[in-house]
């Protein structure tokens, strides 16, 4: 159709190299006796391709020069969506290429030294990326929302030396086959639109940001290097054993030692050669927040290889597992008291920002929670460690959403969908925090191809990780699903008195049985309510309540709670709400600057229903937890709970 031709042109590149899942590790770069990281990011200068095919940057070849000398451009702080960084509304709606460009100084002896590799490595970008260097291109990558890198020593050391330019071009656009997919549609009645007049249309409910979404870094390695590491971990009684299998790269005869040490710096085991098994006497496991009174122990796991290269990486010990009514973390029940976030906030977008990760995970905290979703796309990596650190669990998800136009269920779309759980799979799987994979959110699963697809997808994320349970949030009917039957735990989304009889919040506590009855009489899985809210407008308020209201809000959640409390004594196994924060959705006639489902504004203020879900999350915690009240009381002022 032209609607695709169209997006082919705008994408330019073709998708051949989707398919092919990043070859080497994704282990997060961090500094070591033998490894150096600079930071990159910061002030970029950057220009949009607003040409009518988006393609004069490549046919002038833009990476060539520095980019100031092909016309006018703007400075863009990196990391950051450049959406709404300016006061111009066709930079926050563009659709296309737009170039980022940097000088850095890379250390004269990283250059000359060559038993140096130098990696450059993008946190994230949304959604298409080509990077140069000097002029040459290094590596292009597809997906918004992992990281990806190049060995650049080569060009390096070609080119100018240490001078170092950095090109990156991004395109935002959306096709049936990216993740999350969307069409280009070209506007061909000339009467209402321009010539060349097209929009981005989409299936999701957050806004497209894009640009350069996490650090940019260049990092160094021996050029024999540890590229991957994957930890298992599992105990019996009082001991703890963590299986790991080291890669190495760059040389034919690594001799790894690994080391395993407690907090304290206590060697706690060691063991030679790139595979074996850990035995921690005593162990100390990882548990969740608010489940035991020393929540997120972390071992620290140094990696040698032979002389050259050293890697650290924290490991926690713990199990999960699934069975027909429950959720067990190190064997014992764990129920969902948490969020679904986004990754969204005021100016910077989609941009990581320290001060809203830190702030974010003090609220949670602060509320109770022990668990979030990442809805709809995998978070910067330093969240993860956030919560390994903090004891927050999490449903670690994959950015299939919106997957509702039945092309978009074909062999590409799932081609690709493989590949992302690849890719996700391996830079997630180290992370004691991560106790669940969800590869899509509310697609069309009654559709026809769902069965085969659903299958596919689980079972290959399944052989790639068998330490978790896997599944998909399904807002369809059960008697409709065709995925459920793949799935290790169901996960619903449901907004009665909202999408459904709006105002009539006395009608959630029949319906939400009748939900979690049908579900469960077929499948015989645990549940988690993985959505459920109401938007309310900040300092909006109506009693009895009205909808938009903060009241409604708390009523539509408190409707919940009560069938919620029932159903956690039998098999639902967890509530997350939508959502922890207001956020930015596309313009339509449904939102009001944005989704208001937030129980925290988008500047992170608590709106009444927090108070309440707060309440909630400290009682069902001293309930199901370890730990008794006064415990909890004396690290927050109980006033507010029970
Ligand atoms: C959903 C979606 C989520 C939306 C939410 C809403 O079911 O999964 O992305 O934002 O409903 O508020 O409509």
């Amino acid at each position: 159709s032209g609607a695709e031709r169209a997006a082919e042109r705008l994408l330019l590149a073709a998708l051949c190299s989707v398919c092919q899942a990043l070859q080497d590790g994704m282990l997060f770069p961090t500094e070591s006796p033998s490894r150096e990281v600079k930071d990159v990011s910061g002030l970029w200068i950057f220009r949009a391709d607003e040409s009518p095919e988006r393609s004069r940057g490549f046919e002038q070849q833009w990476y060539k020069s520095p980019l100031a000398e092909t016309g006018p451009v703007i400075d863009m702080p990196v990391p950051s969506s450049y959406n709404d960084i300016t006061q111009d509304a066709q930079i926050r709606d563009f659709i296309g290429w737009v170039w980022y460009e940097k000088d850095v100084w890379v250390p004269a002896r990283w250059i000359q030294d060559r038993g140096t590799r130098i990696v450059l490595r993008v946190g994230s970008a949304h959604y298409y990326s080509v990077l140069w260097v000097n002029g040459v291109k290094v590596t292009e990558h597809v997906g918004g929302h992992l990281p990806f890198e190049a060995d650049i020593s080569g060009v390096l050391r070609q080119t100018s030396g240490n001078q170092c330019r950095i090109t990156i071009a991004v395109n935002n656009t959306l096709t049936l086959e990216t993740l999350p997919p969307g069409t280009i549609q070209y506007m061909t009645d000339r009467s209402r639109y321009p010539a060349g007049y097209f929009v981005q249309n989409t299936n999701f409910d957050f806004f497209n940001y894009a640009g350069i979404h996490r650090p940019v870094l260049l990092y160094t390695t021996p050029k024999a290097h540890i590229d991957d590491i994957t930890v298992e971990t599992t105990f019996s009684d009082n001991i703890g054993l963590v299986s790991f299998n080291v890669s190495v790269l760059g040389s034919s005869k690594a001799a790894v030692k690994v080391t395993l040490s407690a907090q304290d710096g206590r060697c706690v085991a060691s063991a030679d050669g790139s595979r074996g098994v850990l035995k921690v006497t005593d162990v100390n496991l990882w548990w969740p927040y608010l489940m035991h009174e020393n929540p997120a122990y972390l071992y620290s796991m140094e990696v040698k290889d032979g002389q050259t290269d050293v890697y650290t990486l924290p490991v926690g010990i713990r199990t999960v597992k699934v069975t027909s009514t429950q959720f067990l973390i190190n064997n014992k029940p764990f129920y969902f008291h948490g969020v679904n976030k986004h990754e969204d906030a005021d100016i910077r977008g989609k941009g990581f920002d320290w001060p809203l990760v830190v702030k974010d995970f003090n609220l949670m905290k602060w509320m109770g929670a022990n668990s979030f979703r990442t809805s709809h796309y995998p978070y910067a990596e330093e969240i993860l460690q956030m919560a390994d650190r903090h004891g927050i669990v999490i449903i670690d998800e994959c950015p299939g959403v919106g997957i509702k136009d039945i092309r978009s269920f074909g062999n590409v779309s799932l081609a690709h969908h493989l590949t992302f759980m690849e890719e996700l799979v391996r830079r997630d799987k180290n992370h004691p925090s991560v106790v669940m994979w969800s590869v899509a959110n509310e697609p069309a699963s009654e559709m026809p191809p769902a069965g085969f697809y659903f299958k596919e997808l689980v079972s290959h994320t399944r052989s790639l990780d068998s330490s978790r349970p896997v599944t998909y949030i399904t807002a369809s009917n059960y008697a409709r699903d065709l995925g459920a039957p793949y799935v290790d735990v169901i996960c619903v989304n449901s907004y009665f008195s909202w999408y459904q009889d709006p105002g009539h919040t006395e009608l959630i506590g029949l319906q939400l049985n009748t939900q979690f009855d049908n579900w469960y009489g077929k499948y015989q899985k645990p549940i988690i309510q993985s959505e459920y809210g109401a938007d309310a407008v900040p300092g909006l308020h109506s009693d009895p309540p009205m909808m938009f209201t903060e009241e409604y809000q708390k009523t539509v959640l408190q409707n919940y709670h009560n069938v919620f409390d029932q159903k956690r004594k039998e098999f639902v196994i967890g509530e997350l709400i939508w959502n922890f924060a207001d956020f930015m959705t596309s313009q339509s006639i449904i939102r009001v600057v944005g989704n208001k489902k937030g129980i925290f504004t988008r500047q992170r203020q608590p709106k009444a229903g927090a108070f309440l879900l707060r309440e909630r999350y400290w009682r069902i915690a001293n309930e199901t937890g370890v730990l008794n009240t006064i415990k909890l009381e004396q690290e927050y002022p109980l006033r507010f709970i029970l």
